[in-house]
């Protein structure tokens, strides 16, 4: 019975219809190595970027340089993308591979062969789930970031063991030229077929690259046709992620008796907007740059933040909690650590190009400062509570 399996298996491998010469050592460690580098360096941006969002003691990330984070999650959307054909391109590669019978010879073969499986389901996992989050369709029931983040390791964990095992595979491949074919007959048509493979992927990466790329590179912007966001539409000429009506903040947020409550070691003050914007006003250029890639910068002014921690009598050395008038969602609240607080350009922004902040873009106050994820820039600010170290 296993045999006779066996047999149809090996019959199916070696049979016209899947023998191509793109099935070859070669194509697989050359797309292979391009996507191991796509994958490992869209980990690492990653990695960073979540560090960001959740800072650590042991990796201080600060206020500058003001465009690391918005190159950062550029390059992170960037390679996630092109490991989409590049991963499509690698399975079809191999995948003659992975009908060898028997499927497992012996306990290192198979955690071997478990380990691929591992890897080509975490990794499919990865760039669809990115790629949904991209265009913010969430059809599934589990919040995407932590998801996201726990199988990042998963995936970069059975790529290590794929790598190390694979290596002398790979270095044979790499070795060999494209062009060298084993069948004398047929050899040019073959070298042909896989040339004619790999240069299709590359031009399938560089297609997806230019289409979405100019959501942040401005000169590719009208070539971005996948691009999901156009980063010069919407009120005041910016994009909005989260809208007021989402947020359930529309009657709050333009209420006249809007004040700020600032809370701190000098107790609470209250501030309305006439109030705030007869501080001392600061203006920069300053970027939204979203965790989907996009980013967009503008001129922002408003109060600095590191005023205010004064105006609470916090030290240098505070940090400050900001919750917005949002009531629902991860988004609702951030933190400034004390390195975002004393930043210059660290504002509670009330103005946008000149004028009155829109709305959407979080009237009446809302955070703004150089090098922040997005997520944290909150909108619709409500509170500000000073914490001293
Ligand atoms: N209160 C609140 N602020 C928020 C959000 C949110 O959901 N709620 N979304 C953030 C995200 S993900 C981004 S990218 C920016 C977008 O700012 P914009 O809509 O002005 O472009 O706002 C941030 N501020
Ligand atoms: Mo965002």
């Amino acid at each position: 019975m296993l045999a006779d399996i066996g047999d149809r298996v090996e019959r199916l491998r070696n049979s016209q219809a899947l023998s191509s010469p793109v099935h070859d050592e070669r194509v697989a460690a050359r797309i292979g190595t391009v996507l191991g580098i796509a994958f490992l360096v869209c980990f690492l941006t990653g990695v960073l970027s979540h560090l960001h969002q959740h800072p650590v003691s042991w990796l201080p990330l600060g206020p500058r340089p003001s465009w690391a984070y918005r190159v950062n999650q550029g390059v992170h959307v960037v390679t996630g993308l092109a490991c989409v054909p590049l991963l499509l391109a690698k399975l079809f590669a191999v995948y003659p591979n992975l009908l060898a019978w028997p499927p497992v010879r012996g306990l290192v073969h198979g955690l071997e062969r478990a380990s691929v499986g591992v890897l080509v389901a975490a990794a499919l996992f990865q760039v669809s789930t990115g790629v949904m989050n991209i265009y913010q369709w969430y059809p599934w029931g589990f919040g995407f970031p932590g998801v996201h983040w726990a199988m990042a390791w998963v995936a970069i964990g059975a790529l290590l063991v794929h790598v190390a095992v694979q290596l002398p595979a790979v270095r044979r491949g790499l070795s060999r030229s494209s062009d060298e074919g084993r069948e004398h007959t047929d050899k040019d048509a073959a070298a042909r077929t896989r040339r004619g493979f790999l240069l299709g992927t590359g031009l399938t990466v560089a297609a997806v690259t230019i289409a979405t790329a100019g959501q942040t590179v401005t000169p590719l912007r009208p070539l971005s046709v996948l691009a999901p966001r156009r980063t010069d539409v919407g009120p005041q000429g910016l994009p909005v992620n989260r809208s007021a009506a989402q947020a359930n903040v529309i009657q709050s947020a333009v209420d006249p008796a809007w004040v700020l409550e600032l809370v701190g070691p000098g107790g609470t003050t209250l501030l309305n907007r006439a109030a705030l914007l007869a501080m001392p006003q600061h203006s920069a250029v300053l970027t939204i740059a979203c965790v989907e890639g996009w980013s967009a910068s503008a001129p922002w002014s408003g109060v600095r933040v590191a005023d205010l921690v004064a105006l609470a009598g916090g030290s240098a050395a505070a940090s400050v909690a900001v919750t917005s008038l949002q009531e629902r969602g991860t988004y609702r609240s951030s933190e400034l650590p004390a390195a975002y607080v004393q930043d210059p350009d660290t504002l509670l922004a009330l103005r946008l190009k000149g004028e009155d902040l829109h709305l959407e873009h979080g009237f009446p106050a809302r955070i703004m400062a150089p090098n922040r994820p997005g997520v944290l820039q909150t909108k619709w600010v409500a509170r500000m509570e000073v914490r001293d170290a």
